[in-house]
């Protein structure tokens, strides 16, 4: 298995609530580079990057874009380097918006990198179309070449990626301007919806077809917020009637089996709001699993737990 190494990303300021930036420090607490270890000797931990905290200097449309610009930068420095290491990037968040530089840096090595997009949020949303102004609403887009220029053109060129070279998977809160730009672009989308219809298996399997064809590597980046929130309720802005844990879990094994993931990030864990530990811990066992953990049998008769359905 290849080397990791392991970028932590303490930002918040890509929305408004104060404690995704704990958010790494609470998955390496929870016992995460042991796990890790046991898998594969050689990974290490970068420890955090070192982020503005303060808040301010944006606009209404983008809140704090100075400092979230800057956190971009710099993570899509580390991420380039890490790959060009020949290393695998786990980057820690933190909020989306640093999806924007996990894949400014890693797309550098690709020459058409495909992008899982597992989230209950599009996150495609432009200054334009914003409802909030928080830009972890908008990394997909900015990725996408769509947005300030201080985001878009981070590592000095756009677009990074290309509609279709992106597939969403557990989507359900999509804002009226985003749903008009998915059509648009006709990108592909698995609704949380499709995934208990058609079975998390036949949708890994039609994403991994789908990208295989056309790309080089493959980013995942994993909002935590996609799975059910009664399940991992530690985050910012949970929806309903998400993807139940156990498919959580099968999709990630049938990822890790593929060895077609290059790079990752898992975002959006809120430890303020994860009461005991229940979402870091499951964090924790998905970034395992990912990293090949066998993780227990699943039998034909375990039920899947449906909270809200
Ligand atoms: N689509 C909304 C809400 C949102 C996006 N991402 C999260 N929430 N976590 C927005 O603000 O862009
Ligand atoms: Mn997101
Ligand atoms: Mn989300």
């Amino acid at each position: 298995m290849k080397s990791v190494s392991v970028i932590g990303m303490p930002m918040w300021l890509g929305q408004t609530r104060y404690g995704t930036n704990l958010g790494p420090e609470a998955l390496r607490r929870a016992g995460m580079m042991n796990r890790l270890q046991a898998l594969n000797p050689d990974i290490i931990d970068l420890g955090d990057l070192t982020l503005s905290q303060t808040t301010g200097q944006g606009t209404p449309s983008l809140k704090n874009l100075k400092q979230v610009a800057a956190a971009n930068v710099k993570l899509s420095e580390k991420v380039a380097a890490v790959i060009a290491e020949g290393r695998f990037p786990l980057v820690l968040g933190g909020d989306h918006s640093i999806a924007v530089g996990s894949i400014a840096g890693a797309a550098k090595h690709y020459s058409r990198m495909g992008v899982i997009w597992f989230d209950a949020h599009a996150d495609i949303n432009t200054p334009e179309t914003t409802p909030s102004g928080n830009i972890h609403g908008m990394p997909l887009a900015v990725s996408l070449g769509l947005g300030h220029p201080a985001l878009t053109r981070i590592g000095g060129y756009q677009p990074k990626i290309q509609p279709e070279q992106v597939v969403f998977i557990g989507v359900r809160d999509i804002d009226p301007g985003e749903q008009d730009l998915i059509r648009e672009k006709q990108i592909k989308v698995f609704t949380a919806e499709d995934v208990a219809r058609r079975g998390i298996e036949q949708v890994i399997e039609e994403t991994l077809a789908y990208l295989s064809r056309q790309c080089d590597g493959i980013h995942l980046s994993f909002d935590m917020d996609g799975i059910d929130p009664c399940q991992a309720p530690g985050v910012g802005t949970p929806v309903d009637n998400g993807v139940s844990l156990e498919d959580s879990r099968k999709a990630i094994r049938l990822l890790a089996a593929s060895n077609r993931i290059t790079s990752c990030d898992i975002v959006e864990v809120n430890p303020l709001f994860d009461k005991e530990q229940t979402t870091v811990l499951v964090a924790v066992e998905l970034i395992a699993l990912l990293f090949g953990e066998a993780g227990a049998d699943i039998s034909p008769g375990d039920k899947t737990v449906w909270c809200n359905r």
